[in-house]
């Protein structure tokens, strides 16, 4: 499994309407985006699944879409994989619906966690918030380049760095040892723009 170095989340939420989180993901994919997420924590499941498949309509086949949290709606979607929080069913639980094939990654906010999710079938580890972020309800503690770094001690796993990053900030978190990072905000506006630049600093 090989992750690409910016792995940007479509969070519903953060767009005024859907036709503009369309828009955003065709920038995205137009930019050289191979990985995107779509995570929508307040849609319910019929809408989730039709925007999920718009999604890939607009995206096509090439892009690898994970979906966020529902195992049930990654395989109606036919997703590329699953991405989970530690509130969400367990990684082996949902790894026994989505099958062996798809992607699973599990969010990780400490070393106890991290430590935990290595152990699993997961295929990539996420660590974070790595800085400040407005785009999650109730954040865990700021994990700071430190906790990437450590959290790079915990796991052989490709780990993906979220929280916070910014175009300004990437590369050093790239530096502290992450794989990739996850990004919302710093790609809403002009996404294909922000997407390039984020691509050149982390090149
Ligand atoms: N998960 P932004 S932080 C969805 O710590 C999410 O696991 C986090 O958005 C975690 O790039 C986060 O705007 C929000 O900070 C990331």
């Amino acid at each position: 499994m090989q992750l690409p170095r910016l792995y940007p989340i479509l969070d519903a939420a953060c767009f005024p309407d859907v036709a503009g989180m369309f828009a955003a993901a065709e920038e995205l994919a137009a930019a050289g985006c191979t990985l995107l997420q779509y995570r929508n924590k307040s849609g319910n499941a019929r809408q989730m699944l039709g925007e999920a498949r718009e999604l890939r309509a607009r995206v096509g086949a090439s892009v690898k879409l994970i979906m966020n949290d529902r195992a049930d709606l990654c395989l109606a979607s036919q997703y590329d994989g699953l991405h989970v929080g530690q509130d969400d069913l367990s990684a082996e639980a949902v790894r026994g619906i989505i099958g062996g094939e798809r992607w699973l990654g599990v969010s990780t906010h400490n070393p106890e966690q991290i430590a935990e999710a290595d152990q699993t079938s997961a295929d990539y580890v996420a660590i974070g918030p790595v800085f400040a972020t407005s785009s999650k309800a109730n954040p865990d503690p700021i994990v700071g380049l430190e906790g990437v770094r450590r959290a790079r001690e915990l796991t052989h796993k490709p780990l993906v760095a979220i929280g916070g990053i910014t175009r300004a900030n990437a590369r050093s978190v790239i530096d502290a040892g992450a794989d990739a990072v996850a990004v919302i905000s710093d790609l809403l506006r002009d996404p294909r723009k922000s997407a390039e630049e984020f691509l050149r600093v982390l090149g």
